[in-house]
């Protein structure tokens, strides 16, 4: 079951509540199986004394823990350390601690405990460039995508905030890391702030993401040579068409399907 998007007639646009269904259902690269968690049993409110998940950290971490390994990306896996170093935070509002003291998912169980492959405890923060343009051939609307390494999946050329970082500056850097292209997102629209329902999420350790929309001109995509970075396996101007949507990693068809409501209401 996918939540649904939701509208805020308040506002008179659309918000999306991102859904929490990879999150708990999909493995990523080297994950354990997860603990069931039907939707019932989402919420931690909801007692559910069976609930053994598997305490799972890759070793990638571990060695990246940046009280060790100077640059390093990873927060210690002592959660005291980690939480006198930073605090754990969330576009999603205040954070809920388990009994360890680990910041829990603020959507709910996973089926893994600890950080899987993530650095970060509670928020791992992402910034995702949505960039569109009409194909000059067939007239539909395109976004330059790339194929994750991970899981071979298409997806919006996103990647981690880096510490200080401004948000359009992470979005600039990533798209010319990951798609081979630079380009000014200052000016960029903000689509969607929160959690991103991520198959590498856990209960302690989740992505959360700031996407911004850019849709170019016929002149200045035309201009564009993209190439595949290090991190992509190919890169795209993926066609928009419904069944495209749906298949984009994570929940990342939710957010540009929102893109491109804005866009067909100017
Ligand atoms: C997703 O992971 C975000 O939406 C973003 O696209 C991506 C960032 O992670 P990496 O691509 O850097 O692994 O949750």
């Amino acid at each position: 079951m996918r939540e649904t998007i939701l509208n805020n007639t308040n506002q008179g646009n659309q918000t999306i509540r991102a859904p929490h269904i990879k999150s708990r259902t999909e493995r990523a690269k080297d994950y354990p199986e997860r603990f069931p968690v039907s939707d019932d049993k989402l919420d931690w409110a909801i007692k559910f004394p069976k609930y053994s998940p598997t305490n799972f950290v890759l070793q990638k971490v571990l060695d990246n823990d940046i009280t060790k390994k100077p640059g390093g990306w990873a927060d210690p896996e002592d959660i005291e350390l980690a939480k006198k170093l930073r605090t754990p935070g969330s576009y999603e509002g205040p954070l809920k601690f388990d009994t360890r003291s680990r910041p829990l998912n603020p959507r709910g169980r996973t089926g893994l405990e600890g950080r899987g492959i993530l650095g970060k405890w509670g928020a791992n923060f992402a910034a995702d460039p949505i960039v569109t343009r009409v194909n000059p051939e067939t007239k539909l609307i395109e976004m330059l995508a790339i194929q994750r390494k991970d899981n071979g999946e298409w997806a919006i050329p996103g990647g981690m905030v880096d510490y200080g970082e401004d948000v359009s500056e992470t979005l600039r850097r990533e798209f010319k890391e990951e798609a081979g292209v630079d380009i000014d997102m200052s000016d960029a629209v903000e689509i969607y702030k929160g959690y991103v329902d991520d198959p590498r999420n856990t209960d302690n350790a989740w992505m959360e993401t700031v996407a911004k929309h850019k849709h170019l001109s016929a002149e200045l995509a035309a201009k564009m040579t993209p190439k595949a970075g290090d991190d992509a396996e190919a890169v795209r101007w993926l066609p928009l068409t419904e069944e495209n949507l749906n298949k984009l990693y994570a929940n990342h068809g939710e957010m540009v399907k929102k893109a491109l409501a804005n866009l067909n209401s100017k």
